[in-house]
């Protein structure tokens, strides 16, 4: 039997039902409620100050300026390349209320929310002569519309009126369809950019990250789930399986590479900018569709990461092919690794990763996009702080796992530092330059779709009580259905149990040892039941000699794949 299911057990556990087990906020922090409720009300100000100010002086385009109270039509200019083929009279995509939409759910603004989804329904097309990033449309779009489009038809009917007819769904397949010709590629790795209209242009770039073409499945999987037509899913799944394939012996992969020759352009990577969402999209991949074949590869690239990037709590940048370290630097973007390793189950280690960027959010007031590991120096180009999410997102997450109210606090500096530094009259602003805190013209769509929802959701959680969700990487939940999984998981770690505390009694339990989700096996009058771990595999031999990691097995105590040390010996020296 196989190891492979611990994390998402623990995962599913946590996150998905968290308030079911975990004693209710008011019985187990008490102390720290009022603090909770008053900070919700905080983040709440923040999202309607930053999203009315949208509304008001940039609606229908696609971001806010907040310093000149003015507009940006950034959809198609995302990656820093700028639209040529803009028409003249274009007025956006309304790209930050459709980022909006789920967080207005999440903070029960039901009104508000039906209000946008009828709007879009009436004015948004795709069928406009413009240059787009795949990638960024994809997570942002595409994902904030099937979002939008599953929380208006669950069961919830938060839409009053009744006048919603898949509207959303509509335009997300009229997105996936401009996507499909991006795959036409001899590898099937898609081009980086796409004109909405009139497909791949003549002499587009070839080059693309792995994020870009390795981080599109949770979307194009449910738009196939949900439409029925398995174009979508195919198309991203044929690209991350190219994309695995180019691994180097050591499981690694570089940042960029040529779509059409399949080489590798930029062979230094690490879990930060070009690469991070390729990490995630595996294991939430695992979770949304149960496919084993996601695991399995989350597993090696998981195990590789750490093997070869990790530097203590820190995770430099290396060569695929050597395995050297290459640069020494902190990003911004690592700041959602914790929150990865929450879902994996690895909390330790999430928790002291965690730490650091919490000390380097301290020290600088913000989290600078780049700093310099091995000089102690931020990069001269790379101060700026473009209002992330990414310490929010992980900070909620070990928030979930642990309980622990000092998660609370770290929401609260988060909030206090948002609110003392970014917050002006038109919205909030990203930071230029850490250093002087001075201010640059932007309030990018995605403070709207994670920072503030993420705080929100550290703060109050009610949203997921009974409810499986996970996020994409713009923080879009999607519902974790047993329709959309291949087959359920097949293994369970008992190390991992979980304590139930029901009103009598406490139970054990686990959503692998189940094999449904823990929201539904925990329901009252369950009968639970105590399945014997499955998760011990031998090493290969009995002397424990090895020549690589696939000679190891999995610890039957911890559950944790042995890996081959420097010595030939099988062991758990990743820790
Ligand atoms: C968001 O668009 C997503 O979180 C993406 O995965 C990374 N960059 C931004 C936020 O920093």
């Amino acid at each position: 039997m196989l190891s492979r299911n611990y994390g998402t057990c623990l995962l599913l556990f946590l996150l998905v039902s968290s308030t079911l087990f975990a004693p209710s906020m008011s019985q187990l922090d008490s102390p720290w409620a009022a603090k909770k409720k008053h900070m919700r009300e905080k983040v709440r100000k923040m999202f309607y100050h930053a999203y009315e100010n949208y509304m008001e002086h940039a609606f229908p385009h696609d971001e806010l300026k907040p310093l000149t109270k003015s507009f940006t039509d950034s959809l198609s200019e995302l990656g820093n390349l700028k639209l040529e083929h803009l028409p003249e009279n274009y007025n956006g995509s309304a790209l930050s209320l459709i980022e909006s939409l789920s967080s207005l759910v999440i903070m029960g603004n039901n009104t508000e929310f039906e209000r946008a989804v009828k709007w879009l329904s009436e004015n948004l097309t795709f069928d406009i002569d413009a240059r787009i990033n795949l990638f960024e449309c994809n997570i942002r779009v595409l994902g904030g519309l099937i979002s939008a489009h599953i929380l208006a038809t669950d069961s919830t009917n938060r839409l009053v009126q009744g006048s919603y007819k898949n509207q959303l769904l509509n335009l997300a397949e009229d997105l996936g369809r401009c996507f499909l010709p991006a795959f036409s590629t001899p590898t099937g790795l898609p081009y980086a950019w796409i004109n909405l209209k009139y497909g791949v242009m003549e002499n587009e770039i070839t080059e693309t990250s792995t994020s870009g073409c390795g981080s599109l499945i949770l979307e194009m999987g449910a738009l196939s789930r949900l439409t029925g037509d398995p174009r979508y899913e195919s198309a991203a799944l044929r690209a991350l399986r190219k994309l695995w394939s180019m691994r180097s012996s050591l499981n690694l992969l570089g940042t960029t590479l040529d779509v059409t020759t399949g080489e590798w352009i930029e062979y230094s990577s690490g879990i930060g900018a070009g690469v991070d969402s390729f990490y995630e999209y595996l294991l939430k991949a695992y979770i949304l569709f149960g496919k084993e074949d996601y695991w399995r590869i989350f597993q090696s690239a998981y195990l590789a990461v750490q093997k070869y990037f990790r530097h203590g709590p820190w995770y430099h940048e290396a060569d695929m092919r050597t395995g050297k370290a290459t640069y020494w630097q902190l990003t911004s973007l690592q700041a959602f690794w914790p929150g990865l390793q929450v879902l994996v189950g690895d909390i330790a280690a999430a928790n002291s990763s965690h730490r650091e960027f919490v000390h380097v959010w301290k020290k600088f007031g913000v989290i600078p996009e780049r700093y310099l590991l091995d000089h102690q120096m931020l990069h001269p180009t790379e101060k700026y702080y473009p209002l992330r999410p990414e310490l929010a997102e992980s900070t909620f997450y070990l928030y979930q796992a642990t309980r622990d109210p000092w998660y609370i606090q770290v929401g609260e500096s988060i909030v206090n530092s948002l609110n003392s530094y970014t917050k002006v009259e038109g919205g909030f602003a990203s930071v230029r330059d850490v250093t002087t805190m001075q201010l640059e013209d932007h309030q990018h769509s995605f403070f709207l779709a994670e920072t503030c929802k993420y705080l929100y959701l550290l703060f109050d959680d009610s949203f997921l009580v009974d409810q499986n969700y996970i996020f994409t990487t713009e923080g879009h939940p999607l519902p974790i259905l047993s329709s959309w999984h291949e087959r359920l998981p097949e293994t369970y770690i008992p190390t991992y149990w979980t304590y139930a505390k029901g009103e009598q009694q406490t139970r054990r339990a686990s959503a692998m040892s189940l094999r449904e989700c823990p929201a539904m096996a925990l329901r009252p009058g369950y009968g639970f039941q105590q399945i014997e771990s499955a998760c011990h595999i031998p090493d290969s031999r009995a002397d424990h000699r090895c020549f690589d990691d696939e000679e190891c097995g999995v610890d039957s105590t911890t559950c944790r794949r042995r890996s081959c040390t420097m010595a030939g010996y099988c062991g758990l020296w990743i820790l």
